[in-house]
């Protein structure tokens, strides 16, 4: 008991001083191992206000990425600092969460002496939106290339001239496969990455959920989130409150492409499906969400009268998977017609019918709701 208590508490105290950092200590991100040098295995940078990345290019052919979370674009800027064993001359580059060029930059346009690099912050090359990139670092002269196996960005060495302190900007509409190692010249070293404007705080994600409906089956697509983690389906009929959670496999690291799922046999109803996760440092997130009618074989769904019993009046919701008009009639026991009404419904969407009670006795009365197609009851008790 003693033992487990003193790990408890060891627990305790990381997990505080996990949460103390997040809470706006700058950080200092390590390479974990080798970071991978195509999207899918780029490293995820996690934590908030995130300060430096520092790592090895092991080799000269060695190229790293991360995953970053940009959140303050107009302010971003990334920049390799000297210190003992620092690789001698290095590339920097910003791809899309994809890995679709944005800008790279050989040797920084304020230090060329130095080799070292300098994605410039403000640069019309930069990032437009905040959300998620990621961000590689080379030795000189890596290219990194799409599948046709052309270069990604325009190069400096592409001129006869050429300027190795300017921006350079994409080249390509392709998205990162591979690299070309063969023109590289100098050594790997170490490497410390200063960056600003990558505080890992909240970018709105959005995956472009759908969904297809055949029968009572629906086939739920999104886009694939490459920075989330513990991906999760959540769905609610929506006369209910509760949320049940469908937990997906972890959907990080892939990339391109949509993912989807089918979920059978739904009882006829109206749903919401809602994907959520959590980014790398915790932050929870709803990347999507839609709405769906599964009516049932006849293509309507009544439900029962609310309240049940009413005093002063009623209502039921009334939907269709297509446009349609309905008839509503009340009865009461003895099998007499009351009242007898036309509703207009429109495809996909609830119509609440309500069942004013004005001049009915209490009692139990019989509501027939009615199409060419379709003929269901419910019943409905008024009471003093
Ligand atoms: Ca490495
Ligand atoms: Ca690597
Ligand atoms: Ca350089």
């Amino acid at each position: 008991m003693q033992r487990s208590f003193a790990r408890l508490q060891l627990v305790t105290l990381l997990l505080a001083a996990a949460i103390g950092t997040r809470s706006g200590l700058a950080q200092s991100v390590p390479e974990i191992d080798d970071a991978g040098q195509v999207p899918a295995t780029a490293q995820p940078v996690t934590g908030v206000s995130v300060q430096t990345i520092s790592g090895e290019l092991t080799d000269d052919w060695d190229i790293d990425l991360f995953r970053i979370t940009i959140d303050d674009h107009e302010n971003f800027s990334a920049t390799t600092t000297p210190g003992p064993g620092t690789v001698v001359d290095s590339r920097l580059y910003l791809f899309d969460a994809n890995g679709y060029p944005v800008y790279m930059n050989d040797d920084d346009p304020n230090d060329p002496v130095s080799n070292l690099s300098l994605l410039a912050a403000g640069h019309p090359f930069g990032p437009q939106t905040d959300g998620d990139y990621i961000l590689g670092i080379s030795t000189y002269f890596a290219i990194p290339l799409g599948s046709d196996n052309e270069k990604l960005f325009t190069e400096p060495d592409d001129s006869t001239a050429p300027d190795y302190t300017v921006m350079n900007g994409p080249a390509s509409s392709m998205m990162l496969t591979a690299w070309d190692i063969s023109n590289i010249q100098t050594p790997g070293g170490t490497y410390t990455i200063t960056v600003s404007g990558v505080n890992g705080a909240l970018a709105v994600l959005d995956a472009n959920m759908q969904a297809v409906l055949s029968g009572r089956s629906v086939t739920l697509s999104w886009n694939s989130m490459p920075s989330v983690r513990n991906l999760r389906l959540e769905q609610t009929a929506k006369s209910r409150i509760a949320w049940t959670s469908v937990p997906l496999q972890d959907a990080g690291y892939v990339v391109g492409g949509r993912h989807q799922v089918v979920i059978n046999d739904l009882d006829p109803a109206w749903y919401s499906f809602r994907l959520a996760g959590y980014r790398a440092d915790g932050t929870p997130l709803t990347l999507g969400e839609v709405d769906l009618l599964v009516p049932a074989n006849n293509g309507f769904i009544v439900s029962d009268a609310f309240p049940n019993p009413a005093s002063s009046s009623a209502f039921l919701t009334i939907a269709s998977d297509a446009d349609n008009v309905v008839e509503v009639e009340l009865f009461d026991l003895n099998g007499r017609r009351l009242r007898q009404e036309r509703v207009t419904l429109t495809a996909h969407s609830n119509s609440r019918y309500s069942i004013v009670r004005a001049g009915l006795a209490s009692g139990v009365y019989v509501l027939r709701i009615r199409s060419a197609r379709f003929n269901s009851s419910r019943l409905v008790t008024f009471v003093d």
